[in-house]
């Protein structure tokens, strides 16, 4: 059983500073990866030792194998953590990682690889006896065998890259006219974007909700750690997500939780995951369509229904330990609600708008968490992502949740730069979302339906 004594953390911002408080719950020393843009953050000032991994562009530092490798192994830790986004899901590195005598915090590279491949991972799901959306069974190999694919599940389609994968590659194709060009474009911009032009094609599927499972999985036991509701998104970037889903009966709750836990139970699964699924609410109907192989942006709304620290059991599956938890174990109470506050401009399409964060106040109280690598001063680097900071909120349930985070964001100062703060603030008191009679397109439909600037007064 390995033990682990250092962990070297090979991601940035907030869930840097988050890894870095997991270990330090469990008495584990931390080092933090940092490139030259984020010599002066927070996450190096909480870390027992910080080593610089390379300048500023991700390519040469948060993307650089060689260099986190080095650094890791230099400054003597004995385990890496990947976060979310960057390498978390590159399997490639997980596997350097382990040649290099490093505890990857991580799922097996062998699975990453395979959920990595999105017509594979669907391809073990329908083996699961898991609900997919209809369509093929393989990437299609000619226009002609989309063209027929396509016509006996009926337009419209999606074609999606099997390298892609959180709507990266993916195309509606709403008429057979418009397959051929569309399937090679989808191909083209995959082989560019992945190195893998293979796409597949499934029955666009709408209104739906975007609803993902939580699991957890010490390579031979799994569990499931509830549900997240993560439908209001924009181009695919999730704004608001919130659990348990209010769009679930307790029927379909159990259907899903279980396919979630047979898919991750059929592949072994090790550490935290998460499969998403697109649900037909009004048809109690779940179709799943992809598996993350990490740790994601929104695990503290699992964790403020659970109680659980899922960064701290990640760390201890990594040392070997077994499931400290049986499912029977696992209890949920209340409603989370997680607002992600970016540095985006909404009237302007949400424009990344880095800089200085001039103020910067945070909330607090009942029932407010607040993840986040910001202080007064910050200067929120333009190599990266926008996120300022995750609030999340509990309440006994969704309403009292709704109610402090809406309190939770007029608490919530920051200046010096656009952000989505009032975006959220006009989303708690939209009738549809307190209704959650909500679906993946609504944003984009009905909150930013003619000019933006229209709607953020
Ligand atoms: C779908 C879908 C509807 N029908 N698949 C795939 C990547 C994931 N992040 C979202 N995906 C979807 N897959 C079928 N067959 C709807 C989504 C989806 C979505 C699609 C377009 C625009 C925004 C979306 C938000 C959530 C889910």
């Amino acid at each position: 059983m390995p033990t682990i004594n250092t962990v070297f953390i090979a991601n940035r911002g907030e869930i840097a500073v988050r890894i870095n408080r997991a270990c330090r719950d469990l008495g584990i020393r931390t080092v933090q990866g940092y490139s030259q843009a984020d010599a002066d953050s927070l996450a190096v000032r909480l870390a027992d030792e910080a080593v610089c991994i390379g300048a500023a562009a991700a390519k040469q530092s948060y993307l650089n194998h060689a260099a986190l490798i080095a650094g890791a192994k230099a400054s003597g830790a004995d385990a890496i953590h990947p976060g979310y986004g960057f390498l978390s899901e590159n399997a490639e590195f997980a596997e350097q990682c382990e040649a290099a005598g490093l505890v990857y915090i991580g799922s097996q590279p062998s699975v990453i690889r395979l959920m990595g491949d999105k017509a594979a991972a669907r391809k073990l799901a329908i083996e699961s006896g898991v609900p997919v959306s209809q369509g093929s069974k393989e990437p299609v190999s000619t226009p002609e065998e989309a063209a027929e694919i396509a016509n006996r599940v009926g337009y419209p389609v999606l074609v999606k890259a099997s390298a892609g994968g959180g709507g990266r590659g993916m195309r509606v194709v709403s008429s057979e006219g418009d397959l051929r060009e569309s399937l090679e474009r989808a191909s083209m911009e995959a082989a560019a974007a992945f190195g893998n032009g293979a796409v597949y094609i499934e029955k666009y599927l709408h209104p739906v909700r975007h609803i993902e499972v939580q699991v957890l999985g010490d390579g031979k036991r799994v569990v499931h750690v509830g549900e997240r509701d993560c439908t209001i998104q924009r181009r695919h970037q999730k704004l608001v997500e919130e659990g348990p889903s209010p769009a679930l009966t307790p029927a379909l709750r159990g259907r899903i939780t279980e396919s979630a836990v047979a898919i991750a139970s059929k592949v072994g699964y090790r550490s935290a995951g998460t499969v998403e699924y697109i649900v037909d609410a009004a048809r109690q109907e779940f179709y799943f369509i992809e598996m993350n192989t990490r740790i994601q942006v929104e695990h503290p709304v699992t964790e403020m229904l659970s109680g659980l620290d899922l960064v701290a059991l990640q760390i201890r599956i990594a040392a070997g330990e077994p499931l400290p938890l049986e499912q029977s174990q696992i209890a949920f109470s209340g409603h989370a609600i997680e607002c992600r506050i970016n540095a985006e401009d909404p009237e302007k399409g949400f424009l990344p708008r880095p800089g200085t964060l001039t103020e910067y106040s945070a909330p607090s109280g009942p029932g407010v968490r607040v993840d986040s690598h910001a202080f007064p001063g910050y200067v929120l680097p333009p190599h990266y992502d926008s996120l300022i900071a995750k609030l999340i909120v509990w309440g006994a349930n969704r309403e009292e949740a709704r109610a402090r985070m809406r309190r939770a964001l007029t608490e919530f100062r920051v200046e010096g730069v656009p952000t989505t703060l009032k975006f959220h603030q006009r989303l708690m008191t939209e009738p549809d979302f307190i209704s959650s009679d909500v679906h993946t397109r609504y944003v984009k439909e009905t909150m930013w339906a003619g000019h933006p600037a229209q709607h953020m007064l």
